[in-house]
Parts: structure tokens; sequence; C-alpha cells
């Protein structure tokens, strides 16, 4: 992007210092993320361009992000944790707003952190413990968040919605793709009754609903130096849904073996070690306020959000590639092979992940 363009934007924003350079930050599939580098000893900042063809309603999703930042401040102050460091501080615009908006794009900003590490993947089970334990306690001090939070992307994990969608595709065939498809196409039909079961503890509250992150991937936490959690980022997602949503997710991105979009699906399998460790993690912050029904649909979590990502990714294949960022031709179809892989590994290893789920808790029980 021009670098003009970008001083510009800067320019629009409460920054203290002079900006020296802005530069491209991150891999994320949905926005553009840039560093902005102040002159001298001046807070350096991250600076997004939120993708407004997925977010409907961006100044309802910043309202979000600063509710929940807030809230966390305030527990963070309590327990003497540094909220600058934390928990993310929106920077706003000069107007006060928490947004720009240029033309048709918006913006935000918020304080760069310094002196943190991130991972592309829990190359330890150390790791993925410390990863489940930031996400833990994460939901843990958002769970008395009395104030409700706008619904930001309608039906996001609502599988009953994104049948809906899927059926829509299906008929319109936008890229005359669907003929070639039906195998892919069969994975996703199999599941549909039994993930539909699913969705209505949701939709009748048997399962409740919190305050949650929906995008729990390693690389959406900051660790400091010493490789403690520090600060949970992307909080775009943040919304009222299931917890059982965060773990999924995570459980889906922090114990494949492969690759989201692996070319070779004999490298995708469920790490089960990496899984325990996950788990072992998020448990030592989340049994405190999980219900039992919750803990029950754990393992089964792991595989409708997997199972979700395969119908998303190959939706979005049939609909010609109009969402996720691709960078080749049938990305998006190897995604979904790699994806449908992992679901598949995931069934494999049912049994063991509900029995180590018990375990856990019968370990933290005796712990005590
Ligand atoms: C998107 O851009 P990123 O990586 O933060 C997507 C997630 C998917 C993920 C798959 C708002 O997140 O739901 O799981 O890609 N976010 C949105 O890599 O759709
Ligand atoms: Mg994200």
């Amino acid at each position: 992007m021009d670098n003009k363009i970008l001083m510009n934007i800067c320019a629009c924003f409460q920054f203290e210092g002079k900006v020296k350079t802005v530069r491209p930050l991150g891999e994320g599939l949905i926005n553009d993320t840039f560093f902005v580098e102040t002159i001298g000893n001046s807070t350096n900042y991250i600076l997004q361009r939120k993708n407004k063809n997925i977010f409907p309603n961006i100044p309802a999703m910043m309202n979000n992000i600063y509710k929940v930042t807030v809230h966390l401040k305030n527990k963070i102050i309590e327990t003497g944790g540094d909220p600058l460091r934390e928990a993310l501080t929106l920077v706003p615009a000069k107007d006060g707003k928490y947004y720009h908006k240029k033309e048709h794009d918006y913006w935000a900003a918020c304080l760069f952190i310094e002196d943190t590490i991130t991972h592309q993947s829990a190359s330890s089970l150390e790791l993925a413990c410390q990863g489940g334990k930031g996400i833990g306690k994460f939901q843990s001090m958002l769970s008395d968040m009395k104030e409700p939070l706008d619904d930001i992307l309608p039906g996001f994990h609502n599988i009953k919605f994104r049948f809906e969608q899927w059926d829509q595709a299906m008929e319109n065939d936008k890229a005359g793709r669907v003929k070639q498809l039906q195998t892919e196409i069969s994975w996703v039909e199999k599941y549909r009754n039994e993930m539909l079961d699913f969705y209505s503890k949701i939709e009748t509250g048997i399962i409740p609903s919190r305050v949650t992150h929906n995008d729990t991937k390693i690389s959406n936490i900051l660790f400091d130096k010493s490789g403690n959690i520090l600060c949970i980022i992307d909080l775009d997602t943040v919304m009222n849904s299931s917890c059982l949503y965060d773990y999924g997710d995570a459980i889906r991105s922090y114990a494949n073996a492969g690759l989201e979009d692996d070319r070779n699906t004999a490298n995708v399998f469920l790490k089960t070690d990496v899984f325990e460790a996950y788990t072992k993690g998020y448990l030592s912050e989340a049994s405190s306020f999980l219900t039992r029904e919750e803990i029950n649909c754990l393992a089964f979590s792991a595989k409708y959000i997997t199972f979700e990502q395969t119908l998303r990714f190959l939706m979005d294949y049939i609909n010609g590639d109009s969402y996720y960022r691709i960078n080749y031709d049938k990305h998006n179809l190897v995604r979904t092979h790699a994806q449908y892989r992992l679901l598949e590994s995931i069934e494999e290893n049912y049994i063991h992940m509900c029995e180590t789920i018990t375990k856990l808790l019968a370990t933290k029980q005796e712990d005590k």
C-alpha cells in the first residue's frame, strides 16, 4: 500500500511522537496490519485497515473491543498487573472515535506492546499448556461482564446459519464448481444432523452464552520474554457466544501436526499430547466457571469447529473465493482437504480425548 496514504492515515490518530515508518506486519487472512514506528523513544503503534467486507459494522466492532478492554484492564489493575501490557489499549482518532473512516475504509489503532514474543505454532507442550491457560484466563476475567456485546458477525459459529449459507451456495453454484466437488460435498452432508443436534444445545441455552474471543490460535497471544502469557490480541471477533468454540478452535489450530493448508494431508493429524497439554492449561483456569454441560462437550467442540472450518473453506471455494485471502487457485480446496483430514483424525481419537479430559479433571480434583 502507498506509503503516503498510510502516513496520512496515521496523521488522523492521536499518536504521540512523529511517525518514522509504517510497514506491513503479520499474516492474518482478514485485515491489513501495519507496524507504526515513531521517532526516538515515543510509543510505537499497530495500525489496521479492518476488512469491511467481513465486518459489516466496524463502529460496533470497535465498541465491543473498547468495552472488553476496559473490563480486562479493571481486572488487571485489581490483581496488581500492568494494564498497558496485559490488555490491548485502543488509540482514538483525532475526533475521539476508536476508528477512522477514510473513503470506504475503516482504520483502527492500538498501542504496540514492546518486548514480546509470538509463536506461529505450539512448538512445545509447555507452550500449548500456556496457550490454554491464556484463553482460560481471558474467558475467566470476562466471565462476570454483564454488559452485552454487539453481535457483529451474526451466526459466526451458528451451524444452522452456516448450513443455510451452504444450501444457498450450492444452489447458486457461482463459480460452476459444484459438479466436480461431489466427494467433498458429501463430507459436509454426512455431518449435517449431528452438528445441528449439537447446535440445539446452544440455541436452547443448555450451553450458556459468555464473552468469548472467537479466534484462539496461538499467534493471537503475546508472550513476555520469559515465556509467560502476557496479552491476548486480535479482539475483532469478541462476542457473546460459547466458550466451547474458543476451546474447539484452539484444538483445531494447536494440535494439528500439519498446516491448515497442508498440500500433503499425510502431514495432518491430531497430536494427542498437544491436545492434552492445551486442555490441561485451559482447565486450570476454566474449570472454575464452566458448567458440567460445557465440560461434557469440550471434546465435541473440537470436532464441531473443525467441521465448521471444513464447511467454510469449501463454501468459499464454491462461491469463487470471495471470503478468505488465497495465494493460489485451489487454495481453499487444499484447505478443505487438510481440515477434513484433521476432522477424521479427531474422530479416530475421540474416545481418547474424552478420557483425557476426565483424567485431567480427576487429577485437578485430587490436587485440591
Ligand atoms: C480467519 O484472519 P484470521 O486468521 O484472524 C477467520 C477465522 C478462521 C481463520 C482460518 C473473521 O481468521 O474464523 O478460523 O481465518 N476469521 C473470520 O485461518 O472469519
Ligand atoms: Mg482474527
